[in-house]
């Protein structure tokens, strides 16, 4: 029998990009559908019995698994297919233990005030939401104070558990994209006042994977701005994706 190709229900925010970032570093072929989950498609029955109760995206779906949460995705991509692409996860007990407590701090320390950041100026803002400057600036504050721990760990090593990029260093890069983007005073100097932490980034910026990721994921952007339609509250999935198989033949082989 045939393998079935693998799907990725995909939306806009860094977590989606955190999943393609998986999926194109194991060279991994998948059919990138498309969810426009602010107007509700994340919300709809089917989708919330047959993919993701929670009604979230990114959901991957490779034969019978259906697998939600981005790092969960990124770390099954990197066991199940461990042969494949980049070696994501060290084989050592040692090494590895290194590689799962900065993905600890990326969940921890730095995630939930880059999150902040991004719902602030990014996500509210798409949803015709207030900002909230004060939090705005809470954050930017804690988060240099993460980023300056960051800097001094990325001057021992290249990476953030030693000289090879890990999965550690691939959730990183889609918040700090986002990041990246912002037009709000003193984001991008997070980042760019730190010359190792600009490194970093910089090396991670130019793997062909993350281009891949960067051509698809703006894609979306594309369509969420283009595509604004009324909810459709119970329509199947496949119903509401038909834009998102033009992505995927126009992103296909790039
Ligand atoms: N922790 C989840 C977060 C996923 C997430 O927040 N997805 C958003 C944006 S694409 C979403 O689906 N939001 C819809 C909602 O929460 O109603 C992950 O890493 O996958």
């Amino acid at each position: 029998m045939e393998d079935q190709k693998m799907k990725l229900h995909c939306g806009f925010i860094f977590s989606n990009w955190t999943a393609m970032f998986g999926l194109h570093e194991k060279s991994l072929d998948f059919e990138l559908v498309f969810v426009d989950w602010v107007a509700g498609e994340a919300r709809t029955k089917t989708f919330l019995s047959n993919l993701n109760p929670f009604g979230q995206v990114p959901v991957l779906e490779d034969g019978d698994l259906k697998l939600f949460e981005s790092k969960a995705i990124t770390r099954y991509l990197a066991e199940q297919y461990k042969d494949v692409g980049t070696d994501l996860l060290p084989n050592d007990a040692k090494e590895r233990a290194i590689v799962s407590m900065w993905m600890e701090i990326d969940t921890n320390q730095f995630l939930p005030l880059a999150s902040t950041l991004i719902r602030e100026l990014v996500t509210k803002p798409y949803q015709g939401l207030a900002t909230d400057f004060t939090s705005v600036q809470e954050n930017k504050e804690k988060l240099s104070e993460v980023l300056n721990i960051y800097e001094a760990r990325l001057g021992e090593s290249c990476y953030l558990a030693g000289e090879s990029f890990t999965l550690a260093d691939l959730h990183h890069l889609p918040p700090i994209h986002y990041m990246l983007k912002m037009e709000e005073e003193g984001v991008k100097d997070l980042i760019y006042s730190r010359p190792n932490v600009t490194a970093w980034v910089e090396k991670m910026q130019s793997r062909p994977a993350w281009l891949k990721t960067v051509v698809k994921g703006d894609h979306i952007f594309e369509l969420m701005k283009q595509r604004r339609m009324p909810m459709q509250l119970d329509s199947p999935c496949q119903e509401v994706t038909g834009l998102a198989q033009k992505t995927a033949m126009v992103t296909e082989n790039t």
